[in-house]
């Protein structure tokens, strides 16, 4: 296993998470699947063409992100690339918000993809690896209902700036999706009204164009929208 390159994918149970994982897979990465539904990442793992493995991951949850750190270390002994795509989002006007939901939404927006970074710091350093922040194409502009969620994924591209001014070594790559056709808040892929939504594969493809390029070259930011999302949206 020594010369097979591990990547790891957080919130690989469901929507961007399984195509990325099936991306990395295709691409011959052994791939380490993380969530809070092990079934799904048991089945998703028994799918993919490289070795995988499915382990139980909150990234909310410091102790979870430990075990979870601790089994792909065991399984594959190190990591080359690492897809921080857990996350949540809860829409609604300001003052209609709990102060919960807006401490968990930071907490696996924010605080989850620090947690899950600086805990396999080490090998990202040792491989010079590819840490890729699946963000928003609403990290650098807000919405009405879009406050906490908006302003987790603004810190998140923070986040990531910092990671790559305090490691010049890895390559830190900020996806910034548009709307794309998941479960993502609740929704249903294929419901009324997400026609013009983007195909989670065809934002899995701007992954796989990032992983075939030569080391010399760090991509540090995609934005992908639909062509059909209106620009005003
Ligand atoms: O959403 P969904 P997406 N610990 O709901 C996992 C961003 N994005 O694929 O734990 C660990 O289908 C959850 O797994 P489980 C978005 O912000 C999306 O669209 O089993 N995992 C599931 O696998 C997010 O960062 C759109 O419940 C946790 C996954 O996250 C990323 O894309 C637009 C977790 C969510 O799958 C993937 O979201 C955009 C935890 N505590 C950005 N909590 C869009 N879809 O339109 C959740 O700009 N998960």
């Amino acid at each position: 296993m020594e010369n097979v390159k591990v990547a790891a994918v957080t919130g690989a149970s469901r929507g961007l998470g399984t195509v990325f994982a099936r991306v990395l897979s295709e691409e011959g990465y052994a791939v380490a699947l993380g969530a809070r539904d092990l079934g799904a990442i048991e089945s998703l793992a028994a799918s993919l063409p490289s070795p995988a493995l499915a382990h139980p991951l909150d990234v909310g949850d410091p102790g979870s992100v430990a075990a979870f750190r601790d089994a792909v270390l065991a399984r594959f002994g190190r990591l080359d690339a690492l897809i921080n795509n857990a996350g949540i989002g809860i829409f609604k006007r300001l003052e209609d918000f709990a102060p919960e939901e807006i401490e968990q939404t930071f907490r696996v927006n924010v605080q989850g993809v620090w947690a899950v970074t600086t805990a396999f710091l080490p090998q990202l350093k040792a491989t010079r690896g590819l840490v890729c922040m699946i963000s928003s194409d609403v990290s650098t502009r807000t919405f009405p209902t879009g406050g906490p969620y908006t302003a987790s994924k603004f810190a998140l591209r923070a986040l990531s700036r910092t990671l790559q001014q305090e490691n010049p070594e890895l390559r830190v790559m900020e996806l910034r999706p548009g709307a794309t056709d998941t479960f993502f808040a609740g929704s249903t892929p294929g419901a009324p009204g997400k026609e013009w939504f983007l195909r989670p594969q065809t934002v899995a493809e701007t992954v796989r164009f990032a992983l075939r390029l030569p080391p010399e070259a760090r991509l540090e930011e995609i934005v992908v929208r639909s062509s059909s999302q209106p620009p005003e949206y």
